[in-house]
């Protein structure tokens, strides 16, 4: 008993000692402070607009129609595939699987997708599956930009291209879509083409397409993709095709596939995500389909970068895409359903703003809504001298002082080009109706006080 007693002393003292020299070590840690310089590519690409929206939002409990996230539930037979794959009895469906993608889901994605690019995509030389559509965008870039390309960006784009452009040491050219007659739905939000024209040259490596647009919404015409394509064709240049909303689409609108179109399989990366395709943001994977002689470059950096992604979570998409496909083209199809839901809230949340005085822009796909709100009379003088363009200083003060967390639109242009874009702000409605009831609440309670 009593060496029982000193042993467990000993040791004590000895957990006493360690926490002490932890604590020591920590504390001298902090008295020091390195001048180890980041790497000069990091440069400029330090702020995030999520990172600094996502943060005001919950610091003020915000009503959250800012970042892109359904705040309801997926359909149940995608949550339960993913708890049943877990316990099943299959041990390695917990353990690594193959690095590119796992095999029942790239074999769902070829399936899906090669009948609708018009193609017969090889699964394992086609494909590549990444951590959310962010992985397929980054190695897209890193596999094929480098120093000295160019790189076309139309604006509004998805906040993640520029940096990622630069990251490879390319450089970044941005077209803006101009709004054309009233400008009030995203189908008046046009590319000159002319302009585009001129943004071709013989350094120009790639052009980032994003249909259904976030944030505009604007779904792009098989005429204007034909001519978009025209000129990758004539350059020999690359498309990455960002396609992570094509089911959600409104009035009828069709999605084109620009890699379906005449001699853009061979220079296509099409992308995809499984977070918006089914709800599930938090699951983050998404895939690449493209021709193998451009995949093996993406490939290559998946596997020197991330590797493999989880092993559960694509079973449970393979699951969930081999379910859909056996009803695909239905009314129950989650491909047909969810828009059909969404495209009423879309029309609730853009009368609700219409009513308390900002011009909506109707999107045709995605789930967001670019509202004017320049004409909101907001004293905005405590932020003047901030350097802000007017869209991140009312978002702020929106946040701030009614609860209610949007997105500024300027987050989505360059810098050349914030003066287009900065009376309006961004606003999500895959929500809850309860969330959208609750923003409307706020909103027209503070209409009477203007
Ligand atoms: N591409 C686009 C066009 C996206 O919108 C997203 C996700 N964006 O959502 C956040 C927001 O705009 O509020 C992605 C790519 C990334 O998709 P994933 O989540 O699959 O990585």
């Amino acid at each position: 008993m009593r060496a029982k007693t000193n042993m467990a002393a000993r040791a004590f003292a000895l957990l006493r000692h360690n926490k002490l020299h932890y604590s020591l070590t920590t504390t001298s840690r902090r008295m020091t402070s390195s001048n180890v310089a980041p790497a000069s590519r990091l440069e400029g690409i330090d702020k995030n607009v999520w990172i600094e929206f996502t943060t005001l939002a919950s610091q003020h409990n915000a009503v959250n129609l800012g970042q892109g996230f359904p705040d309801f539930s997926p359909p149940n037979y995608v949550k339960e595939v993913l708890s049943k794959v877990v316990v099943s009895g299959d041990q390695m469906m917990n353990q690594y699987t193959r690095g590119f993608g796992h095999p029942r889901l790239v074999e769902n994605i070829s399936k899906l997708f090669g009948p609708l690019l018009g193609v017969d995509v090889d699964p394992y030389k086609e494909v590549l599956v990444t951590v959310g559509a962010y992985g397929s965008l980054f190695c897209s870039i890193m596999a094929f930009v480098q120093p000295g390309d160019e790189v076309i960006i139309i604006e509004p784009f998805f906040d993640c291209y520029q940096p990622m452009v630069k990251l490879a040491g390319g450089t970044p050219r941005f077209i803006p879509l101009r709004a054309t007659s009233s400008g009030g739905s995203s189908r008046d939000w046009k590319l000159d083409p002319d302009e585009l024209k001129l943004m071709f040259n013989d350094k120009t490596k790639a052009i980032v397409l994003n249909t259904p647009n976030n944030p505009l919404g604007k779904v792009y015409s098989r005429d204007e993709l034909t001519m978009i394509a025209e000129l990758c064709i004539e350059h020999d240049c690359l498309c990455i095709s960002d396609e992570v909303y094509e089911w959600l689409l409104y009035e009828g609108c069709t999605h084109t596939r620009i890699g379906s179109l005449p001699g853009m399989w061979e220079r296509t990366i099409t992308i995809g995500s499984a977070g918006k395709t089914f709800s599930v943001t938090g699951w983050k994977i998404g895939w690449s389909i493209g021709p193998s002689n451009l995949m093996k470059h993406l490939h290559t950096v998946s596997q020197n970068s991330i590797y493999n992604c989880p092993t559960p979570i694509q079973e449970a998409v393979a699951q969930g895409l081999e379910h859909e496909m056996s009803r695909f083209g239905t009314e129950d199809c989650y491909f047909k359903s969810l828009p059909r839901e969404l495209e009423v809230k879309r029309d609730h949340l853009a009368s609700i703003l219409r009513e308390v005085g900002m011009e909506p822009i109707l999107p045709q796909g995605g789930y967001f809504i670019l509202a004017d709100a320049s004409k909101l009379k907001v004293d905005l003088s405590d932020s003047a001298g901030s350097g802000e363009n007017y869209d991140y200083r009312l978002v702020k003060w929106i946040t701030r002082n009614k609860q209610v967390a949007t997105i500024p639109n300027s987050a989505f242009y360059s810098d050349e080009h914030k003066d287009i874009a900065e009376k309006y702000i961004r606003f999500c409605f895959c929500k809850k109706d309860e969330t959208i009831d609750k923003m409307e609440k706020i909103f027209k309670e503070w209409a009477k006080t203007m």
